[in-house]
């Protein structure tokens, strides 16, 4: 059969040394009190590439993914253990963890559709009955892990612009409560600043469409070397940018929006042949205890009024 079969067997062979090149570094938590049986998985996860940790019982596991939080993208969780049982933990971890960041496989040795259905509906991703083949265990857990780096695509797929690589508005709705939450608690002003390139149609026009979009690249460059890390800088829509920060007052925000209105005007964008400049208008504003949609409506009507005074400005 193998033989007969040998391209076959060859690229069984290679998907296999590519798959484990790709489990390398991805966290698998062992939850078992069966030494041996622990031994066993971590074996033959191991083998696969995956990073194994492993806990003895609840409460171990649950300071295990607590410190290797980031690391430990899978728990494989024994239900019959002494003291907390694997259906108590897995409730527990789903206080905490929902199923998109951590997943979570039920073992049993007492295969029963009951058992199964409890173990999922506690919060389990799968159920794995012993004894099984380590092919199927190998399946499961790879289909798991694939499956949360999925999502964690469409997440960040959902909320990043493809043009600038900036994150978009949904990301800023999506922090938006919590930004101003910190900063009511921190007693630290929130900032917006709304930068809206000037003429960008008639640049398009005279330049074409891809001349437009190098320079919404390079300006979007800029504001990313301007901000700080800790600062929310998206793409608001075409031609418009939102920064939101925590800790400027006006006269810090205005700052910001004279280091980012000035680095815009100072761009210069080879396309074609020619360079491309642009300039931008900025409005800022900077409330105390105030909402994001709040701070960011002053900044806006800050820059229109920027547009009327004449562009290339900034007003706070
Ligand atoms: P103002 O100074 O008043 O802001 O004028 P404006 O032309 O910049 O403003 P307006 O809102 O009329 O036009 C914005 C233009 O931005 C229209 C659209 O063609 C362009 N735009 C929006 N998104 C993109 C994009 O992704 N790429 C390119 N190249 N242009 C875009
Ligand atoms: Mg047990
Ligand atoms: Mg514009
Ligand atoms: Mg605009």
């Amino acid at each position: 059969y193998v033989v007969k079969t040998a391209p076959d067997a060859v690229e069984t062979v290679l998907a296999g040394i590519r798959r484990i090149h790709r489990n390398q570094g991805v966290g698998v938590l062992v939850v078992d009190d069966s030494r041996t049986a622990r031994a066993y998985l971590v074996e033959l996860l191991s083998r696969w590439g995956y990073r194994c940790y492993q806990a003895g019982g609840g409460e171990d596991a649950l300071k295990a993914v607590e410190q290797a939080q980031s690391r430990i993208r899978l728990v494989l969780c024994d239900q019959n253990m002494p003291g907390m049982d694997g259906e108590t933990l897995i409730r527990r971890l789903r206080q905490h963890y929902p199923p998109q960041r951590l997943g979570i496989i039920g073992v049993s040795s007492h295969g029963s559709g009951i058992l199964s259905a409890r173990l999922l509906k506690a919060g389990a991703n799968d159920f794995l009955t012993r004894p099984f083949l380590e092919e199927e265990l190998s399946v499961r857990v790879n289909l798991n892990v694939d499956l949360l780096e999925l999502l964690r695509e469409a997440e960040s797929n959902a909320r990043c612009d493809p043009l600038t690589g900036l994150s978009n508005r949904r990301y800023l709705d999506e922090l938006a409560e919590q930004l101003a939450e910190t900063g009511r608690r921190t007693l630290q002003p929130l900032a917006a600043v709304v930068v809206d390139l000037d003429h960008f149609k008639a640049i398009n026009d005279r330049v074409g469409h891809f001349g437009g979009d190098a320079l919404l690249q390079a300006a979007a460059d800029l504001l990313r070397r301007t901000v700080r890390r800790a600062d929310v800088l998206v793409r608001a829509g075409g031609e418009e940018f939102y920064v939101v920060t925590l800790g400027l007052d006006s006269a810090g925000a205005a700052a910001l929006g004279e280091r980012i209105r000035s680095g815009i005007e100072l761009l210069e964008v080879g396309h074609g042949g020619e360079d491309l400049a642009v300039t931008a208008s900025v409005g800022v504003a900077s409330l105390d205890g105030g909402s994001v949609e709040a701070v960011l409506e002053a900044a806006d009507r800050a820059m229109y009024a920027a547009k009327e005074a004449g562009r290339n400005r900034v007003v706070s």
